[in-house]
């Protein structure tokens, strides 16, 4: 029996005595500028959307021109839906802060990463969206604020991400287990393909840019090592995946077990993802299928309290069972 994610997001309210329907109505929002996003992501190859942006995202990285499509769709669906006071997004300098009364009246905050992954649009490698959704702290009726957006990933309300690979998946938690959806192109809805996903206790797979290796500390250094060491006993060798694009890697080792690394390196002391868009969502998930996320240092991805819309943070997150050892490494400063 197919289950739409309308339908599961509805049936699902009840776990929300004091949502009156906002919540379901965001998440149906994303929904559909997902569609839309997936839409053109699925033509790339045939319309000019591919290629440069004449623009450069606030990081200076030139823009493709999806990633600014994406980034107008999200907005633009998220500014509708009544529900949502502002967002911040990777693609803009400074939150973007709804101004209609209707919107200002919204009792959410949206952080996004409208295409993460961009950079592997042209060559037809996997991309996502990924979400975060904070209650806003600063006064409903006003205009939103930084503040709602700089609250501690366990504050989040919701946290998903949509992969637009060989088949399109919506993937979401609400802080009560983590659902996935399969788009249906053939009636244009998310229709429930994997309830409840655990991600495995351990697993074989280690996702890492093993390109920068020289730049790593050395305690992630010996871990690599660890994965590459010949013990049947605890099913090493491992197997390395790395696609470069973290909705892919991420999702691969949600379903199969594994962990993926984004250490910091020597030229980049807080390593090269996002915390409030990137980092967190996937923390909010992992920790909701069973799995761990940590900065690489001890310290739990949702406990950091953000003091920049786009700082950056280190990013151990997969199968806790490993997670826990390479923080080993860590603790045993054997790096
Ligand atoms: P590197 C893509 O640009 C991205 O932000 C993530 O999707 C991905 O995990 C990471 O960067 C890849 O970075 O330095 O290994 O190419």
């Amino acid at each position: 029996m197919i289950i739409t994610l309308n339908e599961f997001i509805i049936e699902r309210q009840v776990d929300f005595p004091y949502a009156k329907g906002e919540l379901t109505r965001l998440l149906n929002h994303i929904g559909i500028a997902a569609k839309i996003v997936n839409r053109e992501v699925n033509k790339a190859g045939l319309v000019d959307i591919l290629g440069i942006a004449d623009t450069n995202n606030v990081h200076g990285e030139q823009q493709k021109k999806l990633d600014v499509f994406a980034d107008e769709k999200f907005i633009n669906s998220l500014k509708s839906s009544a529900e949502c006071c502002g967002i911040a997004s990777e693609e803009e300098q400074n939150i973007v802060k709804f101004k209609s009364e209707m919107a200002k009246n919204g009792k959410y905050v949206v952080a996004i990463d409208p295409l993460d992954g961009s950079s592997n649009i042209d060559v037809n490698v996997s991309i996502g969206t990924i979400f975060a959704i904070y209650r806003r702290i600063s006064q409903v009726g006003h205009i939103a604020e930084d503040k709602d957006f700089l609250q501690e990933g366990t504050k989040q309300v919701a946290a998903g991400y949509i992969i637009y690979g060989s088949s399109t998946m919506m993937v979401y938690t609400t802080g009560r287990g983590v659902n996935g959806f399969t788009l249906d192109p053939s009636i244009g809805e998310f229709c429930l393909s994997h309830k409840n996903i655990k991600i495995p206790v351990s697993g074989n797979i280690y996702s890492i840019n093993e390109g920068n290796y020289i730049k790593f500390p050395k305690a992630v250094k010996k871990y690599i090592k660890y994965c590459q060491e010949n013990d049947p006993q605890t099913n090493r060798p491992y197997t390395s995946r790395y696609i470069g694009s973290l909705v892919a890697d991420f999702h691969r080792n949600l379903l199969k077990g594994g962990i993926f690394i984004y250490p910091k390196t020597a030229s980049a002391k807080n390593g090269k993802l996002r915390l409030l868009y990137e980092c967190n969502p996937m923390a909010f998930i992992v920790e909701q299928s069973g799995g761990m996320a940590t900065d690489g240092n001890g310290t739990r991805i949702m406990d950091l309290k953000p003091k920049s819309l786009h700082q950056r943070s280190p990013f151990f997150v997969g199968s806790r069972n490993m997670v826990m050892k390479a923080e080993e490494f860590v603790e045993n400063k054997l790096g």
